[in-house]
């Protein structure tokens, strides 16, 4: 098998596609670059003294581990020097990060969630790091949190690394979504997932069950059927995965389908997951992948942000699944 490294992935997209310019190219080089060493760090753990609390709160009042701090600062640094960037925003920080003055700055606004599932850091389980990238306003010199607000229509390139037995790399420039695996070996990103395509139906969900009692009215009846299995109304029995971590589960569904769903709920009343550092790049690419991805009401990659930090109720994976459950929504209004 001819071995295509993300870098021939890219130019061969340059050069017979024309849909992603040098500029872009290079910036999606740093950005896998810098989930490499973030890779090399989740992977020493205790050895390199990097797991457990770092004794700070992020702008949404949840204790940091030390390992977000480390991804984040990789993250920030990787990507300050390149001159493809006018400014990054992370879930991590309170506020963008401009670019330092002596740097050029670029066309592309960078969000990240640098080191998603925390939960999972300190018990060995899969995390990893997702990414989205914008267009910045052309007027616009010094991007400020207006900027940023973009409906994921917008997005141009979005990934997501999972730091699991072996390291992946899915990416979307909005032309299909493929997947590399880390040669740990070389420290080459290599092409393994040339076209990744969501299984239309599944008989698979995902979502944290101890939420249940919050739930809103058309996502318990979704689980109420799925969990009447053959005898119920979908006619087949359904499995169960929750990791925890939106990375694996997604990673999940994309290699052999499923519903993943953090509904808002009477709990989490706008939703518990990120609009533009989590729901926002994973629609894109699970679109890419045939599949869809709602709130319950609307499709995900067309709502207006409003704030940097919002978040937002999100059921996506394959396309069957995903309509019934929009439709429960519509029955119920
Ligand atoms: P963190 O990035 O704050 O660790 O949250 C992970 C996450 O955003 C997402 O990756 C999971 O699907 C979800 O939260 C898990 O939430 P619960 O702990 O409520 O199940």
């Amino acid at each position: 098998m001819r071995r295509v490294s993300l870098t021939q992935y890219l130019v061969e997209q340059e050069r017979k596609l024309h849909h992603v310019q040098p500029e872009l190219r290079l910036l999606i080089e740093v950005v896998a670059r810098a989930c490499k060493a973030i890779s090399h760090a989740v992977g020493k753990g205790e050895l390199a003294d990097v797991l457990g609390a770092a004794g700070t709160d992020n702008v949404q009042g949840e204790a940091q581990k030390k390992l977000d701090v480390i991804s984040n600062e990789v993250l920030i640094e990787a990507n300050s020097w390149g001159g493809s960037l006018a400014a990054m925003a992370s879930e991590e920080m309170d506020e963008p990060f401009q670019i330092p003055n002596e740097y050029p700055k670029g066309r592309y606004l960078l969000l990240f969630d640098p080191l998603d599932g925390s939960s999972n850091i300190d018990v060995n389980v899969s995390i990893g790091t997702i990414f989205s990238v914008l267009e910045c306003p052309p007027e616009v010199t010094t991007p400020d949190e207006a900027s940023f607000l973009q409906p994921g229509t917008r997005q141009v390139a979005a990934g997501f690394a999972v730091y699991g037995p072996s390291t992946t790399l899915v990416l979307t420039v909005g032309h299909g979504t493929v997947g590399f695996t880390l040669d740990r070996e070389v420290g080459s990103w290599i092409l393994t997932q040339p076209r990744i395509e969501i299984p239309v139906e599944t008989k698979e969900f995902s979502i944290n069950m101890s939420n249940a009692r919050n739930w809103p009215a058309p996502v318990k009846r979704y689980i109420d059927e799925c969990l009447a299995g053959k005898e119920g109304p979908l006619g087949k029995d359904f499995n169960m995965r929750w990791v925890a971590s939106m990375v694996a589960d997604v990673y999940r569904i994309l290699s052999r389908g499923g519903v993943f769903m953090y509904p808002a709920d009477a709990k989490h009343k706008e939703g518990r997951l990120r609009l533009l550092y989590e729901a926002n790049p994973m629609s894109f690419i699970v679109e890419q992948a045939g599949g869809a991805a709602s709130t319950g009401t609307q499709r995900i990659l067309d709502v207006q942000p409003s704030r940097l930090h919002q978040r937002i109720g999100v059921i996506l994976g394959s396309r069957e699944e995903v309509e019934r459950v929009a439709s429960y929504y519509a029955a119920a209004r």
